[in-house]
């Protein structure tokens, strides 16, 4: 191989490795916690999940409580259900949204009261459509307790108080 060719190899195979996490990856957007309350021993997480290749969300923990995971809601007449769902589906090229009254991360065992200003890390595994696990850390800023949940769209920042 002469020289020149060499160095088109080279320069399309970083091209490669450098996309390659990129267009297979799963990305969060506009992740945020529940505030609680001293002694409340749960809260839950939301956020929203896209995957371009089509990932299931299989586990998720977190410093913050000693057992986390995934819940839906539903009802049943006027009476709301959680139940805890084995992996969540991502479906390829879509994206699935956690929100209050809907999926949602449960955190259970919390280990202190989150408050307003703090951040809760989060560690989610995914399995992507061809068995690659990958592992995202999230941070979710605490949003107050009585805070409309959508207001952090708009203010991504955490609410600071004086
Ligand atoms: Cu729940």
């Amino acid at each position: 191989m002469n020289p020149s060719n060499c160095l088109v190899c080279g320069a399309v195979l970083a091209a490669l490795v450098a996309c390659a996490p990129a267009m297979a990856a799963v990305t969060v957007s506009g992740a945020w916690v529940r505030g609680t309350v001293e002694g409340q021993p749960a809260t839950a997480a939301y956020m929203t999940i896209h995957s371009d290749s089509g990932a299931r969300l299989v586990s998720v923990s977190s410093p913050v409580a000693t057992r986390c995971s995934v819940h839906r809601m539903s009802s049943s007449g006027n009476v709301m259900r959680m139940r805890t769902l084995e992996s969540l589906e991502i479906p390829a090229g879509g994206s699935v949204e956690l929100r209050e009254g809907g999926d949602h991360l449960m955190l259970e065992g919390l280990t202190h009261a989150l408050k307003g200003a703090d951040m809760v890390a989060l560690t989610l595994t995914f399995v992507e459509a061809g068995g690659r696990r990958q592992t995202l850390e999230v941070r979710a800023p605490v949003l107050p307790l009585g805070a409309p949940g959508g207001l952090q769209r708009k203010i991504p920042a955490p609410p600071t108080t004086r």
